[in-house]
């Protein structure tokens, strides 16, 4: 049923030669670093512009390999979109001694997530500029994420740490893989050593551990909460272990962002609806910040 697994990686056109990578040159930097791996923004020869390289760590367990392989298959399979972070190439040549890099544009301007809380410590005097950029963001994430659904792809972990801000400030949605998540998932729930992403899950993941389109809407809504609160942590002041699932149940929702106007929030609601069938796709979530009035605030 999932097409991206049967789709082969286009070594021809993607593979680039270990040579071309200029790590430990100047123009090598470290964007960020987790417990995948390390990603680099480096010179590759054949492209203009430095790019962004994700190396898993050589310690890594043999799922976290999997699922680094497997990124580049979605990646492949879903193909070029503007609101998706552009798949450059790959190194595989080494993958039998856990060797594989990544390559994706680099983004300038760094995560959303980033972003928004630069924007929180260093308000804007133009409150109507700050919420129409804001509504742009919500509408190009909707938009790529239309795109990646009709590929029939499931992100699983959509939020504003996972949007990149190229240097136009133009939303590309980033890091995939659906295998991926459920592995993470089952690490989160089996050791509890890494933080569970709770907040951005939809009620069916969190009790049945059903992902689809309609999880990912979840997530969505969430993100577009995040935006309004310029980076705020969901669910503020909440724990996992205040029975969270229990109180979604009871049909608790998060509160309107100050920034947020009472007709956006109200679209964040339906994404947080009990029935997935009930929520809103992403086709209608791009309309509805494509038609906000501009100066509405
Ligand atoms: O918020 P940031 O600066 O943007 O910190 C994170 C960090 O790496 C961990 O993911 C940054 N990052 C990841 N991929 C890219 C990319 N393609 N371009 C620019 N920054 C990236 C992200």
């Amino acid at each position: 049923s999932n097409d991206f697994m049967k789709t082969k990686y286009d070594k021809k056109r993607f593979e680039i030669a270990k040579q071309d990578f200029k790590f430990g040159t100047d123009s090598a930097t470290i964007l960020g670093e987790g417990n995948y791996g390390v990603v680099y923004k480096l010179t590759v020869s054949r492209f203009p512009n430095p790019v962004a390289v994700k190396v898993p760590r050589s310690g890594c367990s043999k799922q976290a390999f999997q699922s680094h392989l497997s990124e580049i298959k979605i990646m492949s399979f879903i193909g070029e979109n503007e609101h998706v972070i552009r798949f450059l190439g790959a190194y595989t040549r080494e993958i039998h001694r856990g060797k594989v890099y990544i390559v994706t544009e680099h983004c300038e301007m760094g995560s959303l997530q980033s972003y928004l809380f630069k924007v929180a410590t260093n308000r804007r005097e133009n409150k109507t500029t700050q919420h129409n950029e804001l509504v742009r963001f919500c509408k190009e994430i909707a938009s790529g994420m239309k795109y990646i659904a009709e590929k029939g792809v499931i992100h699983g972990d959509l939020s504003a740490r996972n949007v990149l801000l190229d240097k136009h400030l133009t939303c590309k949605i980033t890091d995939f893989g659906l295998s991926k998540k459920l592995y993470q998932y089952q690490i989160y729930t089996t050791k509890q050593k890494v933080e569970l992403p709770w907040r951005w899950l939809a009620i069916e993941t969190l009790k049945r551990l059903e992902f689809s389109t309609k999880s990912d809407v979840w997530a969505y809504g969430v993100t577009v909460w995040e935006i309004f609160s310029l980076g705020d942590l969901p669910y503020p002041g909440m724990t996992w272990a205040c029975s969270f699932v229990e109180q979604l149940e009871n049909g608790m929702r998060m509160k309107r962002p100050e920034m947020a106007t009472y007709e956006i929030h109200s679209k964040m609601v339906d994404c947080w609806n009990i029935e997935p069938d009930q929520r809103p796709s992403f086709h209608e979530l791009m309309s509805f910040f494509s038609g906000l009035k501009r100066n509405e605030y």
